[in-house]
């Protein structure tokens, strides 16, 4: 990561308290077991959003004509710092932003950054929604509590509920814990290839009501699509359901969104999984810019100050 000041889309960064999006970069990469580059997904996505037109075609406005956005400094880690002070110091860092009224986004980085992010915008019960090919329930891997394939045993040990989907890869023990656990939702990849499932899950997320935080790991989308991610599995969720699922989250007035992750990218040559987190960005953006009335906001946005004819 360099030290030149990252941006969404290239516009002009409103300051913490001003913004009414805040992007936080965590390019880390500690834990990894696969596939390496997981450092690299922060700034290939915020790279690709300057490749994506300010226009969302499917909200049919321009976001940053109306909201403000800032990307953050990003979060490293230092050089011996051990994994536990890295997500304490992650937590403070992101305890100490503006909580509500504006939309938290955070762009990993391995997946093992969501339970301290979770802690410090949802400190009371909560759901997570979940995307992702793993369940990422182990209470320990590889020697580590902190591996990325724990996040989710944290955050239910925090005392959260989880609705898990698209996921084709768990350990027997997780699927044990999973299926006695009656706040844990699983909605598995093949399942989700069933009408009715699918419906009831967009029902569930449609009918959810409180605070809620949304974690995409970009190995919940189909590897053809999306290639560049840590540890790919066969099968996997199509763009437009990853839209359809955004859709039913960010549309539903009940839920007080906390924040919202997209973890695990790793830049690559075709740029293919780079846009695609770029684009998702957006989307989520757009999605609850429009569900908080931002689009009958003045129109004196960032877009608003740069030239782009
Ligand atoms: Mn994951």
């Amino acid at each position: 990561m360099n030290m030149t000041e990252l941006r969404f889309q290239a516009l002009p960064n409103a300051t913490e308290k001003e913004a009414d999006v805040l992007i936080l970069p965590v390019p880390l990469e500690s834990t990894v077991s696969y596939k390496l580059g997981t450092r690299s997904g922060p700034e290939a996505i915020l790279a690709a959003s300057e490749q994506l037109e300010y226009y969302e075609e499917d909200g049919g406005w321009c976001p940053f004509r109306h909201m403000d956005v800032g990307v953050l400094s990003a979060m490293n880690k230092r050089l011996h710092e051990g994994e536990g002070e890295f997500h304490e110091r992650l937590r403070a860092r992101v305890a100490e932003l503006p909580a509500a009224g504006s939309l938290f986004l955070a762009l990993g980085g391995e997946h093992s950054i969501t339970p301290a992010m979770v802690r410090a915008r949802m400190p009371g019960p909560g759901t997570v929604v979940l995307l992702d090919a793993h369940a990422d329930f182990r209470r320990v891997y590889e020697g580590t509590e902190h591996s990325h394939a724990c996040p989710m045993h944290h955050v239910r040990e925090n005392g959260h509920e989880i609705i898990m989907i698209g996921i084709r890869s768990i350990f027997e023990e997780e699927a044990e814990r999973i299926a006695a656990d009656p706040g844990v939702h699983l909605y598995r990849d093949r399942s989700l290839q069933r009408r009715d499932v699918w419906e009831q899950l967009l029902a569930q997320l449609r009918a959810l009501t409180g605070p809620a935080y949304l974690t995409i790991d970009m190995d919940g989308f189909d590897p053809s699509l999306v290639s560049g991610v840590g540890t790919p599995q066969p099968g996997g969720l199509s763009w437009f359901q990853v839209l359809e699922i955004v859709d039913a989250c960010m549309g539903n007035e009940g839920v007080d969104w906390r924040g919202a992750d997209i973890v695990e990218a790793i830049g690559e040559p075709t740029r293919v999984t780079d846009m695609t987190g770029a684009k998702l960005a957006h989307k989520i953006i757009s999605g609850w810019g429009l569900r908080h009335g931002y689009d009958r906001r003045p129109a004196n946005g960032p877009q608003t100050r740069v030239d782009y004819d």
